[in-house]
This record gives C-alpha cells, structure tokens and sequence, in this order.
C-alpha cells in the first residue's frame, strides 16, 4: 500500500508529465483528473475517474519491464483510473488470453505491450468488434493500423543507430562484436538489430561475429556470453547488448573468463536503467542508450482521450538520449528507473 506522502508525491510527479506533454500535443487539455466534465446538450465527457482501462502486459523480463509495470499501476493510482493488470510471462499465449478476458469483462480501453510483432490480428479484431480500442504501449505489432489507435514508445531503430554510433567511437572503428538479441521477433529486438547494422555499412573493419538472443534477461545474457566467449574467446572487441540486464549477465559471464568488461571488450547496451549506471560508475559498462519505460501517466491520458472519442496521433514517441560513465555518478540519483 502507498503511505499518503507517497500517494501525495505520485500525484504530483503524474501531473508534472501530464502538463508537459500537453504543450506538445496536438490537443486540447485533458478533462481535469478529478471530475468529468459536461456542457450542454453535449454528450457527459468520462474522467479519469469513469475510466476502466486494461493492461496485457507482457512479462517482467528486466529492469525495463518492472518500472513499465509500476509506472503504469502508479499512474492508475494516482489518477483514480480502474486498471485491470495482467502479466503474461513472456508467453504470446498467455497475452492474447489476457485481451479476450478484457474483452469479456467490457473495458473501456485496452492497453497492450506486444511480446512480439506477430500474431495479434486475430484477437485486436475481436477487441474492434467489441468496440473497445487498442492502445499500443512501448512495442509495436504488424498489424493494419485499423486494428489499433495509437502506438506509444520508442524509436527502436535510432536506438539500434546510436549504439552503433557509439561502438564505433569506442573501438576506432576496428571491432569483432557480439551481439545479444532481444526477444525473437519483438520489435525492439528487430529494430535494434536493423538500425545496428544499417550504420555498421559505414565500417568494413567492423565486423558482427556472432549474434543470438538472449531474450532480454540477465540469467540467457548471461548464458549466451559464456558461450560466444568459449567459441570466440579473446577475439571478442565488442558486445552490443539490446537491453541493459543482458549486458549485466553478459559483465559477470566475462569477469568469470578472467577478461575485464569494459577494458578487454567494450559494452554498449539500451535502456539506461539503474542497473547500467551502477555498472558504468564500476567501470565495467561503455555507455547505455535510453528507452523510457515510465509510459503510464501518458497511457492513461491517451486512454481517456479515446474513450471520449477525441482523435490521438497515430505514434506518440518518447524523447532519449544516451549516457556514459563520465558523469553517470552524479546523473545516478536523478533517475526514476
Ligand atoms: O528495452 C527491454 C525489455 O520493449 C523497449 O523490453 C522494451 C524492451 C526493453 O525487456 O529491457
């Protein structure tokens, strides 16, 4: 449970993003988070307070993950919106069972983080046919932009770009890389896979050497490193790591070879959680690109935009930038995740 002072805090760290948002959108205020708003001969408009939202989400994989979660049973919370949480540890099974119960149960709006690109038509058209929206958060689904109304996260590719970007600065140029994948067929691990090697063009003496999924946990970053490293062993220059906790298994996969993460083999990864600057302070991580997970209050907000019919753009992008272990001592206490 939330003391009063947490709850207080929360409220005013959730309006605090919600007013800077606004100036950047493209719409009017939302209804004020307290009550629902009527004019005459208009149609009553819900608040926050009205709203019963539903979130599949997908697992609790990483770092990213659980303040995704968190973000958005805060938000929840803090605003008054009825959220109906679910986590589907990983399985795409799991989270199209989660849709249809939301479905069943009547929600006003749907909230999903896709595990993966694939497979979603079948179950968004059910949720269309029920009438209730789709709102994509953090990845997105092949899906006809019909199936859907708005996608909220980030640019995975640029993210894919700017480690590259990054590897290459750190190595001159001159790398054998390894590469820990996400999730297999996600659209960050497709993305940042992509963007990676559309700048990699630019650098013949940057080479991939091996490249597997680690699917975005410590325990298979882990896993997958030792095993690179017994193919490849000191040959390793690089490893680009599509998330932080995989760069975390992959720090404590090359310290136990007896070669110096950080030093001997240079690490990039993504995300920019707490976990990657306590790393980067030891000396042991090159840099961490930003991915934001703290997408609830935004959620909710487009969630009561839809439910009263108000249009939303179609991808609502985060703002990111990249951090190094300059400065990531002070940087440290400032972050949320
Ligand atoms: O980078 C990773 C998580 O979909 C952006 O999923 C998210 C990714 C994130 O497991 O840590």
């Amino acid at each position: 449970m939330m003391t009063k002072v947490t709850r207080i805090l929360m409220r005013a760290v959730v309006q605090a993003v919600l007013f800077s948002i606004a100036g950047c959108e493209r719409f009017s205020p939302q209804v004020p988070a307290d009550h629902a708003s009527t004019s005459p001969g208009a149609e009553p408009k819900k608040g926050y307070k009205d709203l019963i939202v539903g979130y599949a989400q997908l697992g609790a994989e990483s770092e990213w993950r659980s303040a995704n979660t968190a973000s958005v049973k805060e938000a929840a919370e803090v605003l008054g919106v009825e959220l109906k949480f679910s986590d589907a540890q990983q399985k795409q099974e799991n989270q199209i069972k989660a849709i249809r119960s939301l479905i069943a149960q009547r929600v006003d709006v749907i909230g999903v983080a896709p595990l993966t690109e694939t497979g979603w038509d079948h179950v968004f058209k059910e949720a269309r046919e029920a009438g209730i929206p789709i709102i994509l958060v953090d990845r997105r689904a092949a899906v006809p932009p019909d199936l859907y109304v708005t996608l909220m996260g980030s640019d995975f590719l640029e993210e894919g770009r700017k480690a590259a970007r990054i590897v290459a600065e750190l190595t001159n140029g001159q790398a054998n890389i390894v590469e820990l994948v996400g999730t297999i067929d996600s659209a960050p691990a497709n993305d940042r896979y992509r963007g990676f090697r559309e700048i990699l063009k630019d650098y013949p003496g940057m080479k991939i050497i091996a490249s597997e999924s680690g699917d975005f946990t410590l325990a298979q970053g882990k896993e997958v490193m030792e095993a690179f490293l017994k193919t490849h062993g000191r040959d390793i220059t690089a490893l680009y790591a599509h998330n932080d906790d995989m760069a975390l298994g992959a720090i404590k996969a090359i310290e136990e070879y007896g070669l110096r993460p950080g030093v001997d083999i240079k690490i990039v990864s993504v995300d920019a959680a707490r976990g990657a600057f306590e790393a980067m302070i030891a000396g042991k991580l090159n840099a961490t690109v930003e991915c934001n997970p703290l997408l609830g209050p935004k959620f909710l907000q487009l969630a009561l935009q839809v439910a009263n019919g108000e249009t939303v753009p179609k991808w609502v992008p985060s703002e990111e930038g990249v951090f190094f272990p300059g400065n990531a001592k002070e940087i440290l206490p400032t972050r949320k995740y």
